[in-house]
């Protein structure tokens, strides 16, 4: 099974991540990982600190001339700005000289985190909660999702609503996703052709309206959240099982993408649309082509009883504004007890399109350990035999 771990601080030397469980022979480049890095920091309405960093990633072991060894790989992406924080964030000294932060933000973990460790410095806990971290999963899940494509598994995403600005003819999308889906590279097409907008958004007067209300949200000194959409396609059917809770693969999915910074709900396809309608109008009907069995709609997302159906499954995330908000609302400075404003700590306005290139990666570790609960073996070689004799 495919396990990571991540370190890190958002300011400190380097993020570092261990990715365990990768079979041998799998081709993999730091090049290959870098341009997820990359899609990771785009978007319109990113702050400062993706001008300062380009993210590059360094592979340290687990691969040989471009191969997997089947070994633990360790990986690490140095922050660039940590020359600028050299003092405030050293490992070693007592940090006396250093101001300490008081006013916790409203919306992020500052004050609980505060409380929970012991801190009196909210600095120790903005470090390690910052989504600077999820450079790290992506560059990690970059690994595992390669093993994906190599057995056929694509996955990709586009951004359905930033604020209230939302994409409302699904017909059109769906015809898009169809379409985009014929491509060698699946559902990763999707990805391509949303990378093309600033905001992710596949329908451009959309996406331009959208990229509107991020501005204005800038000058007010507000944030915005959304929703984004993860397609995958490729999966085999029975991926996941219906007979425990822990095995159903719709659980672990929406876990992956719940675990992502600042998203504050997942559904499975039309989950909560769904739940208005009758059910003739939600389940997908059988029918057959070519003498094969197949389904004439895809309601359920691809999933029925936490188990993979043959169709793209179909996953959505809703990303509540940043919390650092430049026009800030009330806070208490936990040293004097006094009424102020919450701290400004550098921020984006929106980061809906890079949170739906993370939820790309982050669910990649879950299918990957179901498509190996099934097929599983040592080296990609022994995977592929087994699976092509499904
Ligand atoms: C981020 C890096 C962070 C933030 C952002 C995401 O860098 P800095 O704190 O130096 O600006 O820009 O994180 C947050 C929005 C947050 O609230 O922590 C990144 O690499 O994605």
């Amino acid at each position: 099974m495919i396990r990571y771990f991540t370190a890190g601080e958002s300011h400190g030397q380097a993020l570092v991540g261990i990715v365990e469980g990768i079979p041998a022979g799998l081709s993999i480049s730091s090049e290959y990982i870098n341009h997820q890095l990359w899609r990771r920091q785009q978007g319109y309405g990113r702050g400062g600190r993706m001008k300062i960093e380009s993210d590059k990633v360094e592979i340290l072991s687990g691969v040989r001339f471009g191969k997997t060894l089947g070994s633990p790989i360790a990986l690490v992406v140095h922050n660039k700005d940590w020359h600028n924080w050299i003092e405030k964030m050293a490992v070693e000294g007592d940090g006396s000289k250093i101001e300490k932060i008081s006013i916790p933000r409203p919306g992020h973990v500052d004050y609980i985190g505060s409380v929970k460790y012991g801190f009196d410095d909210i600095r120790n806990v903005i470090e390690r909660a910052s989504a600077r971290e999820t450079a790290m999963r992506v560059a990690c899940c970059t690994i595992i999702r390669k093993f994906l494509e190599e057995n056929g598994i694509f996955i990709g995403s586009h951004v359905l609503s930033i604020g209230s600005v939302i994409v409302k003819n699904r017909m059109n999308i769906d015809k898009l996703i169809k379409r985009f889906t014929k491509a060698a590279c699946g559902a990763y097409k999707i990805a391509e052709e949303a990378d093309k907008s600033q905001v992710r958004i596949l329908d451009k007067a959309i996406g331009n309206k959208a990229i509107a209300s991020i501005k204005r949200a800038k000058k007010l000194g507000d944030t915005l959240g959304g929703v984004f959409e993860v397609i995958v396609t490729g999966v085999p059917l029975g991926l996941g099982s219906y007979v425990h809770y822990d095995r159903k693969l719709d659980g672990q999915l929406t876990q992956a993408i719940m675990s992502i910074h600042a998203v504050k709900g997942v559904e499975i396809g039309e989950g909560f649309a769904n739940a208005q309608k009758f059910g003739s109008q939600v389940h997908d009907a059988f029918g057959l082509k070519d003498g094969k069995i197949m389904r004439q709609s895809n309601g359920a997302g691809g999933l029925e009883g936490g188990v993979t159906n043959g169709e793209m499954i179909v996953l959505h995330g809703a990303m509540k504004p940043i919390s650092t908000l430049a026009n800030p609302l009330k806070s208490i400075d936990i040293k004097t007890k006094r009424v102020v404003d919450a701290r400004y700590e550098r921020s984006d306005v929106c980061a809906v399109p890079a949170c739906s290139v993370i939820a790309e990666a982050v669910i990649a570790p879950v299918l990957a350990n179901a498509f190996l609960e099934k097929f599983g073996g040592d080296s990609m070689r022994e995977i592929k035999t087994r699976y092509k004799k499904k």
